[in-house]
């Protein structure tokens, strides 16, 4: 298998080089793909720049936004193939992969329909002036993606950028990049010309590093841990290029008294369960006002025992965790945080016959966690929820500002006045009252402040991000 697309072909690394393929549910290799390096993404930034000297380059915006939509319908009418190979390479349940390639067929069309309605400006400036600014492309734009969700971070970070008439280089996950592999072939089908998307697989230190490093490059967006943010942020600073950074959260769903509670346990269990926890946005700190705090907690306890944790195939409530580094920091946060006295209140159930060479986990609910506590304070990526108890408004916000990051928060109470103050107070990117994710909605601007990163990715702010402007000053007497 051959899985670099450059320049509109299929080729292998420069140096020959490949990388297994492990399937999370039992650990074994079933697939290779290439070991792209910096020779590789050479390539590629070049194929990228002569796409947009040449024939993708010359297009109107409606005639790309056009390839996009003919690639939005590709992916729907590959719906069940995508999502067979998605589920395979990440372990997530079947039902939960098809909604994933719905989404990436989704940015497709979103961003499709877009590409030709991105308007310039006029500005009133002195006489015998006219001045426009206009959207123009960065150039080649980067794009580094993690192993969450493969498949619909490639249509996240592509759709916008190409809609804007970017040539792009992807460097999917090496953990799991089959879905983009697959939707790289439908692009070509789709009509995109040689070069105007690129995928180089390979490690992120490897071909990652070449990539947000290389000079042709013009813009960066990056989704993983904070710690690669930096060294993108330091690579691409280099070259004095742009980077949106996306890197996870320790998001708090902020429980009070008047809550209607019914309605929050399934939801709060969904936002830290699904995708086994490993999702960005994951509600991963529950803070209860105090005197409902037992009843609650019970209740979130008691939904937290019915969670099954299976294989794709038997499409349960999660998966596994994506690899066994994963699994060992995921393992060792619940082990740890048994052996500081942390109590552990439910678990979810592993379905029966799993292979134990699997990378599966217990979902698990910890009470009382102390604030300072690692698990409270520090990005798990696991299905594990963290229950502390608040006494006030006042003590709610700070508890829910205590952390390094500031991705989303919840926030379920039947007071309005309340709702509107938190949602001003909360330091984080996009906060859901009496709900949480809200479907993660293509239109919806999404993004982080402090460690959680900064840029958007979404909505029209992420036809903002991946562009430009221009702005044009014509003289006339
Ligand atoms: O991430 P990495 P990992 C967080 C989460 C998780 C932790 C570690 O807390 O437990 O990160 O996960 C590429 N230059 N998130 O180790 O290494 C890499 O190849 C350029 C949150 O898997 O950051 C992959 O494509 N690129 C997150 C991508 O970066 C490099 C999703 C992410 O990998 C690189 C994933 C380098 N030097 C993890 N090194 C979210 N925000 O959703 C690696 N990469």
């Amino acid at each position: 298998m051959t899985t670099l697309l450059i320049d509109g072909k299929w080729i292998s690394a420069q140096d020959g080089q490949t990388i297994d393929v492990i399937n999370p549910c039992n650990g074994e290799a079933f697939a290779r793909i290439d070991r792209g390096g910096a020779a590789d993404i050479d390539l590629a930034v070049s194929a990228a720049q002569r796409a947009l000297d040449g024939a993708w380059g010359r297009l109107t915006a409606t005639e790309r936004g056009r390839i996009l939509l003919r690639f939005a319908g590709l992916i729907l009418g590959h719906t069940e193939e995508l999502a067979q190979i998605e589920a395979r390479d990440t372990g997530k349940p079947i039902t939960v992969a098809r909604n994933d390639v719905a989404a990436v067929a989704r940015y497709f069309e979103f961003y499709g329909a877009a590409a030709d309605k991105v308007h310039g400006q006029t500005i009133p400036y002195l006489n015998a002036y006219n001045v426009s600014v206009v959207r123009v492309p960065h150039g080649v734009t980067a794009h580094i993606i993690p192993w969450n969700y493969p498949a619909q971070m490639f249509g996240r970070t592509l759709a916008p950028a190409l809609a804007m008439g970017n040539a792009a280089v992807l460097k999917p996950s090496e953990d799991a990049c089959l879905s983009a592999l697959k939707l790289g072939e439908l692009a070509i089908e789709a009509g995109f010309p040689p070069g105007a998307l690129n995928i180089v697989t390979g490690y992120g230190h490897e071909a990652g590093a070449a990539l947000t490093a290389h000079p042709g490059i013009h813009f960066a967006t990056f989704t993983g841990s904070p710690e690669v943010g930096v060294m993108v942020q330091e690579a691409t600073a280099r070259n004095h290029v742009p980077c949106v950074l996306e890197l996870g959260g320790k998001s708090p769903q902020v429980v009070f008294s008047d809550a209607d509670l019914d309605k929050a346990v399934p939801v709060i269990v969904k936002a830290i369960v699904q995708n086994a926890g490993q999702t960005c946005s994951a509600g991963s700190r529950l803070l209860v006002q105090q005197d409902i705090y037992d009843k609650f907690v019970g209740m979130v306890a008691a939904a937290f025992r019915q969670v099954r944790v299976g294989t794709p195939e038997m499409d349960l409530d999660c998966g596994p965790i994506v690899n066994s580094k994963q699994y060992q920091r995921v393992s060792s946060f619940i082990e740890e945080a048994k052996a500081s006295g942390v109590s552990l209140l439910a678990e979810g159930s592993l379905a029966p016959g799993l292979s134990s060479a699997g990378y599966f986990i217990k979902p698990a609910l910890f009470g009382s966690v102390p604030r300072d506590h690692k698990l409270a304070c520090r990005e798990v990526f696991g299905p594990v929820l963290s229950a502390m108890s608040f006494v006030d408004e006042e003590d709610a916000v700070r508890l829910a500002n205590a952390t390094e990051y500031g991705l989303a928060a919840g926030v379920w109470t039947e007071n309005g006045g309340r709702q509107a103050r938190m949602a001003k107070r909360l330091l984080s990117g996009q906060v859901f009252i009496n709900c949480y994710g809200a479907g993660g909605g293509v239109e919806l601007p999404f993004g982080g402040v402090k460690k959680s990163g900064h840029g958007r990715e979404k909505g029209f702010l992420a036809l903002e991000e991946m562009s430009t402007t221009k702005t044009i000053v014509q003289y006339h007497n």
